[in-house]
């Protein structure tokens, strides 16, 4: 039988190692399940370290990013205490294997959300939405991977930063969604690409925390997917996303040794 936990070891001594990994797929055959069986074992590696959970995130949720990493399935990853990056703060590069930025929509739940209960009711569910940029930096090399690959590697998560809380509208539909790198733009797009309306990732999110035993809590984020294709970073510069009406926020990246 496959070693799940080991799989987890692996996953996380290459995010500390800033070495990436073979792709677990060349060697294992893990189905969807196992593969979050190795997530959850990654994230309690991070809350034995004294992390706390503070929400999940969902993964190909545009065609945008799905056509990028070849992957067409919706998945969840979780977000914890030592990912988040405050709006405007530096990042280290030396501090990731290949990091890259994306735009996103950020929600915060009003409630705990029981996935057998869910009326499907957002706005009693989301009491605030922010812009926000992920950075996702894949432990596998060459940043490829299959959909176990990438769900065993919680996601590529490896951090987030979030704008200003903001009520949420009636409608976060067709907005436009920019990412500028030093000012000048890198990606740009809709939040109709995210779901057709982003505000479908609360339904998909509980779908997939429902299927894959992840909590929902009531001051949870919940990242609902990039709507533009990620942008590698590589060199020091400021990098920022915005979205029409919510507004932008900003990261910046040093590559100066430590
Ligand atoms: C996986 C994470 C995908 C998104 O917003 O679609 C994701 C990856 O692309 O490495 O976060
Ligand atoms: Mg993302």
């Amino acid at each position: 039988m496959t070693d799940l936990t080991a799989l987890a070891t692996r996953l996380d001594d290459a995010a500390r190692d800033r070495v990436p990994e073979p792709q677990l797929s060349a060697e294992h055959d893990l189905s969807l399940a196992q593969a979050y069986e190795v997530q959850h074992a990654l994230v309690t590696r991070r809350l034995d370290r004294g992390e706390t959970r503070v929400g999940v995130k969902l993964g190909f949720t545009s065609r945008a990013k799905a056509a990028q990493m070849g992957v067409s399935d919706v998945i969840i990853g979780q977000l914890t205490s030592r990912m988040r990056v405050d709006d405007g703060a530096e990042i280290w590069l030396g501090g990731y294997v290949h990091p890259r930025a994306e735009p996103e929509v950020a929600f915060r739940l009003a409630r705990d959300l029981d996935p057998h209960g869910w009326t499907g009711n957002v706005a009693e569910a989301v009491d605030a939405v922010a812009p926000a940029l992920e950075i996702i930096d894949s432990r596998y090399r060459d940043f490829r991977f299959n959909l176990a690959d990438v769900v065993a590697d919680n996601t590529s998560a490896a951090g987030f930063v979030i704008g200003a809380w903001q009520p949420l509208p009636a409608s976060l539909d067709n907005r436009g969604v920019a990412l500028e790198i030093d000012g000048r733009l890198a990606e740009n797009g809709s939040t109709a690409a995210i779901l057709g309306d982003p505000l479908r990732a609360v339904s998909a999110a509980v779908r997939l925390a429902g299927t894959y035993d992840i909590p929902l809590r009531a001051g949870d984020l919940l990242l609902a997917g990039a709507g533009t294709p990620a942008v590698a970073l590589a060199s020091a510069g400021t990098v920022s996303a915005t979205v029409s009406g919510l507004g932008r926020v900003r990261l910046r990246v040093t590559s100066a040794p430590r």
